[in-house]
């Protein structure tokens, strides 16, 4: 059975991160371990003020040493939200010390939406996430994190094919060796483009809900590593997903919570069970 190490924090109320994270691998059939890199009493949004965060980077540092010890090794490694620069510097270190042979590594640089900075993260956290995108098998920024990492302008996105292509292009000249960048939009239409390493363009589209909703793109992301374990097929992975998020969308809007209670995923999980 594939394992995934998940490396994100964990937020205790509001759906996102390790807890949407882990729940859909698992649905996948794949086995989620997990590496909290902070606890939160909420996400950052600006639905919760307020939130507390206790920093892991200590603890991280010892489960790695641990897992070293025992040669533990994981099929793929799948970073999203982190929360300190230093975690990024202390996984480039130990990555390659537990990623199996051929695993692979997939990074979701988790710290933007809407041209900007989550809470809490500047330009510096940004540019340190360069690091990962350089060793990344697979880089899943959105609009947003794709243009602050290479530090272009948000606001004068055309939002043109020339333009998806170059800035897929420099993602790709940093190291990462497939590139997927989340909100791609056409007519009333969205998902997400793929530039592999052939360097071939493929577009995954699906109905736009015009909802905004915290944690669809750990949704997005969490589906696509725990569908790929399975299938090693990206391309099939990336179609579900955009499928899958839609569905989850609607599931949310159909209940009753308020829509600061997070994505109800577990609503439509069973559609991505083998
Ligand atoms: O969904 C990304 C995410 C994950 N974790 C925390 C966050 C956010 C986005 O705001 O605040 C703690």
């Amino acid at each position: 059975m594939k394992n995934v190490l998940i490396i994100q924090d964990i937020s205790g109320f509001g759906k996102c991160s390790t807890t949407v994270a882990l729940p859909i691998v698992s649905a996948c059939g794949v086995t989620g371990s997990i590496m909290p890199t902070a606890i939160l009493s909420t996400h950052t949004g600006p639905e919760f003020p307020g939130f507390t965060f206790l920093d892991l980077t200590d603890n991280m540092v010892q489960m790695l040493k641990h897992w070293e010890e025992l040669d533990i090794k994981f099929d793929a490694i799948y970073t999203g939200y982190l929360g300190r620069i230093d975690h990024v510097d202390l996984l480039i270190e130990h990555i390659p010390n537990i990623l199996a042979p051929g695993g692979k590594i997939f990074i979701d640089p988790a710290f933007g939406d809407n041209g900007k900075y989550y809470v809490g993260f500047d330009n510096e956290y940004g540019q340190a996430q360069r690091k990962l995108v350089a060793i990344a098998d697979y880089v899943l920024p959105n609009y947003t994190e794709a243009c602050l990492l290479l530090e272009r302008s948000f606001e004068s996105l055309t939002y043109s094919e020339e333009e998806l292509l170059e800035i897929m292009q420099e993602l790709k000249d940093i190291g990462a060796k497939n590139v997927i960048i989340t909100g791609v939009r056409q007519d009333k239409m969205i998902g997400a483009a793929l530039l592999n390493e052939e360097n071939e363009l493929t577009y995954s589209l699906a109905k736009y809900i015009d909802q905004l909703f915290h944690g669809t793109g750990d949704v997005f992301a969490a589906t696509v590593v725990g569908k790929y374990l399975n299938s090693a097929n990206i391309q099939e992975s990336i179609d579900t997903a955009v499928e899958f998020v839609p569905a989850a969308i609607q599931a949310t809007l159909d209940d009753e919570d308020p829509i600061t209670y997070g994505v109800h995923f577990e609503k439509v999980l069973h559609l991505l069970v083998p």
